[in-house]
């Protein structure tokens, strides 16, 4: 697949272009979507019980720390953009938590205005820590017990509430080694997630208030590595005929971009 390399900020505002055709006349982005941006991490930051290695590309982050929760956050909003990436245990010493968080920001994982999704993964039962990939809303500051259960706790300010588990992993752990393709969209009412291009989760609710970033998490497993993550904006809902003229205005700056940076990674 074609892979350009230009900023996030770029993406969105060619987003925001698509958006205000939107307004006149909505069309589909199918054709440039080959045209997916390459996520840089070497400018994410870590928190947490954790230790994020980059490797020298930037595309790829290892996790090697056994320990409690913990995230490497980007510096963009998860909204609107279509994620994509993989993700891999490279390990068959332990069964926890591998995962993701949308709406994170910086600090959230003591923050008592915290407001995020976690999408977390456990390859085995222990205690309350059921096998199985689920989605669940954080509010606040909560403890170690309340990621592990996925149960609110009224000993903590925080709250979690658990929105659904997989549609066909929701009681099936990951496999040591095996590298799964996973995939985010999280608009304002709804989210979907795919791993290996099956629909897992398909939520739909109020997520107005979820305004923070991408971020990867586990607690308590070691050795999880995420790598190759993209982002390209959300395909527009509807696809009626024909295209306005602000619509090919805003696929011409997409393709002016995507030109630019070739020349730029050309020098
Ligand atoms: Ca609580
Ligand atoms: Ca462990």
């Amino acid at each position: 697949m074609l892979k350009q390399i230009y900023s996030i900020a770029a993406v969105r505002f060619v987003t925001a272009l698509l958006a205000t055709s939107g307004a006149i006349g909505t069309f589909s982005l199918t054709a440039t979507s080959a045209s997916a941006a390459s996520i840089k991490l070497n400018t994410w930051t870590a928190e947490g019980g954790g230790d994020w290695q980059v490797d020298p590309t930037g595309t790829s982050v290892v996790q090697t720390i056994n320990g409690s929760p913990t995230f490497f956050t980007s510096d963009f909003g998860a909204k609107g953009l279509e994620l994509s990436g993989k993700i891999k245990v490279e390990t068959s010493r332990d069964d926890d938590f591998i995962g993701f968080a949308l709406g994170f920001n910086q600090g959230d994982l003591s923050n008592s205005a915290a407001d995020f999704l976690l999408i977390d993964w456990k390859q085995g039962n222990q205690g309350t820590g059921l096998k199985g990939l689920a989605v669940s809303r954080v509010t606040g500051h909560l403890n170690v017990s309340e990621y592990w259960s996925h149960s609110d706790l009224p000993t903590t300010s925080g709250t979690i509430t658990q929105l659904a588990r997989g549609i066909n992993l929701g009681n099936v752990g990951w496999n040591d080694y095996q590298e799964y393709d996973i995939e985010f969209n999280l608009d304002e009412t709804n989210l979907k997630v795919y791993i290996d291009d099956e629909l897992e989760l398909n939520v739909n609710d109020d997520f107005s208030n979820i305004n923070g970033n991408f971020a990867f998490y586990n607690s308590s497993q070691n050795l999880v590595r995420y790598s190759g993550f993209q982002a390209e904006p959300l395909p527009a809902q509807d696809v009626p005929e024909p295209a306005s003229s602000l619509g090919l205005l805003a696929l011409g700056a997409f393709g002016m971009l995507t030109r630019l940076k070739k020349k730029q990674t050309q020098k």
